[in-house]
């Protein structure tokens, strides 16, 4: 089963490698017709670079000691013939740990970020960029026994004194209790795991996560880490049911931060071995596990075909000892052919998105470009292809026509750099609106209201500042974005009647995912407010690091918004400019023919046989262009349907 998903990455990292293969061509193709303008190949580096980074990450979360890490050791690391992640009974892993591989490196190491670097204001994703900050030892992967070893280190703890704990955010005080003098603390923050195994390499990312509700949990990991995961597999007991705790997780940590349109989420129901009885038949216990399943689904209100009874344990042994009795009782391979058959293919979906969004119109534009010369070559022709046997005059008078387009084309010229001159204006607006010191500002003003009040009420008042702040920000500049897109929606309409050209539509600038990241943000926010963690006494720190990471997040955002508002107004317009080019090369060329045809006739059957090749060169241009488009248009091949795991049929309501 593990080959199947093996599989299907190498398809998609195949599908991966042509696309880029593809879109190189066509900026070399852009780069040798003289096409291609600065902007245009930043967009497509971006997209390449895009695609060369792509990876696809599955997020193991739950209660401690569900059998996270045991169920990714079942899945992905079997073959390794051990146990390779440490998993064991109580809390074990300490740190959230990204497991993929490190290809620009093409290094095998693990690398961890000291404990203390909590009591610093940067995220983990801003720590990353710095490996100066992480402690990193090469693994020797020839040995699994010394990887094992190298990664016993997230589950490694150290003693501190209480003080230094609470300075960490890392000690809850017991109300009836008097503090220790020195408690237990993790020795890691975050653990990355660079490992050359099959599945990593082809850009697969595993994140294990320690227990959701330990003490110190960061809201980064919640808020941004998890709703990134193309897959979440929340993860179940089969010996204790869903208890409390697991509902809060649930309920707190991962339904509100996730967009289940964008993320699948599976439920895994661990442990199933726990309720093997020999001394029942088969068929009671089979009937058990699916009533289990069913009050599972019920619990957690998901649909029963996304919760699988497995038995991470069970499976790995019978991996190691190749038991397909045992393997297929475990239920491991239902899990995994789902994650195959579906993670894979959305995957692909959003990538291809993405590409097409970034760069189909421009394609697009090249298309109607050369078929804009096609036709102005094709209508030349025909002029030309009329002349043999007519006297002078009939040439003197398509000269004149010629003289008058060209005096024509002069002065809408001028009018396309007044309307350019009046857009950049209207921009300059929307860019000075999303500048990131004003938003510093608002950021400065919600830290000022929080600070000292890191309470309930505290941090409503500064959320409420905060995000009134970013989304009325937000609203002007989705207005003078408006504005923009009618300017430029004007000058395009008057360049289709003077140039008379039907296909060419322009860009527009919008809002609205800046919009709508803002409003899930907000959404994220509040979930986090009305969490069980406003109410813990740690609350001072955990409200300051969900601080830290929203500020960080919205400040993405408006850089984002900004960056493509400064892309877009400099790339709006290239294809008038592109076309207006083409149009005084068209015309003078034509004028030059007319005139050697004048001096001397023999010079029309030349010109003729010129335009009939350039006719026919364009034409395979357009179908090279078309090859491109059909390439970036199409998805996987159709993949087979969703499995259902056959123990949850039974209870499918
Ligand atoms: N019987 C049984 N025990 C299991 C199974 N899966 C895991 N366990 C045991 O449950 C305990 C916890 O497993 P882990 O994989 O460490 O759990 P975890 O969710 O990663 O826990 P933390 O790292 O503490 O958050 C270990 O002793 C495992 O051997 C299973 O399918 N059946
Ligand atoms: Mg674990």
């Amino acid at each position: 089963m593990k080959e199947d998903f093996t599989h299907r990455l190498q398809i998609y990292s195949k599908w991966k490698a042509d696309m880029i293969k593809n879109i190189k061509a066509y900026q070399d193709w852009l780069v040798k017709h003289e096409l291609n303008d600065a902007e245009d190949d930043l967009r497509v580096f971006e997209v390449i670079d895009g695609l060369n980074s792509d990876s696809l990450t599955v997020a193991f979360v739950a209660e401690f000691s569900r059998g996270k890490t045991e169920l990714i050791n079942g899945i992905f690391f079997a073959d390794y013939q051990r146990r390779l992640l440490p998993s064991a009974a109580g809390r074990t892993t300490m740190c959230p740990t990204e497991l993929f591989y490190d290809l620009e490196a093409d290094e095998a190491y693990i690398r961890l970020l000291p404990i203390e670097t909590r009591a610093d204001d940067m995220t983990i994703a801003e720590h990353k960029q710095n490996p100066m900050n992480w402690t990193t030892t090469p693994l020797d992967v020839a040995s699994p026994g010394k990887m094992a070893e190298a990664f016993n280190e997230i589950v490694k703890l150290k003693s501190v004194s209480t003080d230094e704990a609470k300075r960490l955010g890392l000690y809850v005080e017991e109300p009836d209790e008097p503090p220790p003098s020195e408690v237990e603390i993790p020795l890691w923050r975050h653990a990355l795991i660079s490992f050359p195994h099959p599945m990593l390499k082809q850009g697969l990312v595993i994140l294990d996560t320690p227990g959701l509700n330990a003490v110190g949990t960061e809201p980064e990991l919640t808020m941004e880490m998890i709703p990134k995961a193309q897959a979440v597999t929340f993860i179940l007991g089969a010996d204790t049911g869903v208890t409390k705790s697991d509902s809060d997780i649930w309920k707190h940590h991962i339904i509100p931060h996730i967009d289940t349109e964008k993320t699948g989420i599976t439920v895994a129901l661990n442990k199933i071995d726990t309720l093997w009885d020999e001394l029942k038949d088969e068929s009671a216990v089979a009937s058990n596990i699916a009533k289990q399943c069913q009050l599972t689904s019920k619990a957690l209100n998901i649909e029963a075909n996304k919760v699988f009874p497995v038995s991470a344990q069970k499976g790995l042994l019978a991996k190691i000892k190749q038991d397909p009795v045992l393997l297929e009782k475990s239920g491991l391979a239902a899990l995994e052919s789902f994650f195959s058959n579906n993670i894979v293919p959305a995957k692909q979906r959003i990538v291809r998105e993405n590409v097409t969004t970034k760069i189909g119109g421009r394609i697009e534009g090249t298309k109607n470009l050369l078929v804009g010369r096609q036709d102005a070559a094709q209508q030349q022709l025909n002029e030309l292809q009329s002349l043999s046997g007519k006297n002078t005059d009939v040439i003197l008078q398509l000269m004149n026509k010629a003289r008058d387009s060209q005096a024509e084309y002069k002065k809408n010229v001028e009018n396309f750099q007044t309307s350019r001159h009046v857009l950049t204006q209207q921009v300059k607006t929307v860019l000075e609106t999303l500048s990131i010191e004003s938003l510093d500002k608002l950021i400065a003003k919600t830290r000022s209201e929080m600070v000292g009040s890191y309470t309930t009420a505290g941090m409503k008042k500064g959320m409420i500042t905060f995000f009134d702040g970013a989304k009325y920000t937000m609203e002007q500049v989705s207005w003078q974005a408006d504005k923009s897109n009618e300017l430029v929606q004007a000058v395009y309409q008057r360049f289709r009647d003077e140039h008379n050209v039907k296909d060419i539509q322009p860009v527009l600038y919008s809002t609205k995912k800046y919009s709508a990241q803002l409003s899930r943000l907000h959404k994220e926010a509040e979930a986090f407010r009305n969490s069980g963690i406003m109410t813990m006494t740690e609350q001072s720190f955990v409200v300051k690091k969900f601080f830290v990471s929203l500020v960080s997040h919205a400040r993405n955002i408006f850089f984002q918004a900004r960056q493509d508002a400064e892309t877009w107004a400099k790339s709006v317009m290239n294809p008038l400019a592109q076309r207006i080019k083409d149009r005084k090369k068209q015309l003078d060329q034509h004028l030059d023919s007319l005139k050697k045809i004048k001096s001397s006739r023999e010079k029309l059957e030349e010109k003729i046989q010129e335009l009939e090749t350039m006719c026919a060169d364009l034409g395979d241009q357009i179908n090279t262009i078309d090859e491109l488009l059909k390439a970036i248009y199409t998805p996987l091949p159709e993949t087979e349907p969703t499995q259902s795991p056959k123990n949850t049929e039974k209870v499918a309501v």
